[in-house]
């Protein structure tokens, strides 16, 4: 197939991921996209260079502002998320930096959801608030607390959903809606989803952010992150908050890295639903847990919301034992197969803490405030067989 004749939204998701905006009929004829190792383009007169400096004439300049395999990568997630544009990154702190550093001057505010990822936790408040920028947390899980919270002063409005690590929900077009009512941009976090399972700018977000280290890349083996949103601002976020002000560029090789997991994300996502969804049924029916947080069970608080916005509930499960943290450590420690680490969306399925690992960026005040709870032990179900996942949380539960 010829590029052009896949590149419409009209073919499905998988095809797009695979295929979309390369033709392997060009060039070489190679199969899989050129990895472009080069930090620099040439011009072939001063002319051109300075038309390609001024934005006058398309072409490469330098990889800090571009490279033809991220460019590629950049193609293929705007698609996937059904954005204008994409602007990819070295991680996914390197996304929400480049994008909050570009949106925001001293004077605005941002209004974030309670739960946030540590790390952008500790961006808004240890790193933009320093610079005048007001940062408020409310909860954005009853989208009428952000009406009641607005301020002519509002910019931005951001939220995970699910949130990392509590699986609370926020519904993506209501909030969407109050905010551009009032002027204000919504930025979605869409780490734990990836566009497969949910689509952020359909329902009316600006821009969607993404840690591309999790399920976009899927292997464990990089750190990428990724923006898509409306040209015209990602232009500015690339020529500004990127290659200015953080300089957080993803290389070529990484890019490539992300570019072969995408092929297989449907695959994979269907196989950690399905996983996550049998080992959230079986902690759910187990007497040592005191209560699982995951879209999927019929219990779930925002189970109807659920199922209207994600096309399945996910892979990352969090629950609580009887007997709190120290039950969770003596469960946590006991894993055999289920490894003990941060990140998710990887093949291997992994444990952590959130308050002493990934949320550890919160005081013990601030996580009670922001509903994460001290004994709260975070899954992220991974490709192994469901029957050998099971088998290893019968036994650590039992050590438990
Ligand atoms: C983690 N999360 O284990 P990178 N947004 C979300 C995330 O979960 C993350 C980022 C952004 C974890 C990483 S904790 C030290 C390890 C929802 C990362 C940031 O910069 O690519 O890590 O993405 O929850």
């Amino acid at each position: 197939m010829h590029a052009d004749e896949h590149d419409s939204n009209r073919a499905g998701f998988s095809t797009r991921a695979i295929h979309h905006a390369h033709d392997p009929y060009a060039g070489a004829g190679a199969l899989n996209p050129p990895l472009y190792l080069s930090s620099t383009y040439t011009f072939p007169t001063v002319a051109d260079g300075s038309a390609r400096f001024a934005g006058e004439q398309p072409g490469f300049v330098y990889s800090r502002v571009g490279n033809p395999t991220t460019a590629l990568l950049e193609a293929r997630l705007a698609n996937l998320e059904g954005g204008e544009a994409a602007l990819v990154t070295a991680s996914g702190q390197g996304a929400t930096t480049s994008l909050l550093w570009t949106l925001l001057s001293a004077g605005d505010e941002v209004i974030a959801d309670k739960t946030l990822y540590g790390c952008t936790f500790a961006f808004l408040n240890h790193g933009l608030s320093r610079f005048g920028v007001r940062v408020r947390h409310v909860d954005l899980s009853d989208p009428d607390n952000l009406t009641a919270a607005l301020t002519p002063a509002t910019r931005v409005v951001l939220f995970e959903t699910p949130a990392n690590p509590n699986m609370r929900l926020v519904d993506i077009a209501a909030v969407a809606d109050i905010a551009r009512r009032h002027g204000a941009v919504t930025v979605v976090d869409n780490t734990y989803c990836t566009p497969y399972l949910q689509r952020p700018i359909e329902q009316g977000a600006d821009f969607v952010l993404h840690s591309a280290t999790k399920y976009l890349g899927g292997h464990g083996d990089l750190l990428a992150g990724a923006i898509v949103g409306p040209k015209e601002t990602l232009d500015q976020v690339r020529f500004h908050g990127l290659k200015d002000m953080t300089g957080a560029v993803l290389s070529s090789q990484d890019a490539f890295l992300v570019l072969r997991g995408l092929k297989t994300l449907a695959l994979r996502m269907d196989r950690h639903c399905a996983s996550a969804r049998a080992v959230a049924e079986y902690l759910a029916g187990h007497a040592r847990v005191e209560v699982v947080h995951y879209p999927g069970l019929a219990d779930f608080p925002q189970h109807a919301l659920a199922c209207r916005q994600m096309a399945l509930p996910g892979g990352m499960i969090a629950f609580e034992l009887k007997g709190g943290i120290d039950a969770g450590r003596r469960f946590m420690d006991a894993l055999r197969l289920f490894t003990r680490a941060v990140s998710l969306g990887d093949a291997e399925s992994l444990a952590q803490h959130p308050a002493s690992m990934t949320h550890s960026t919160y005081t013990p005040e601030q996580r009670a405030e922001h509903l994460i709870g001290e004994g709260l032990v975070r899954l992220s179900v991974g490709l192994e067989d469901a029957g050998d996942l099971l088998d290893d949380l019968r036994q650590a539960l039992a050590a438990a």
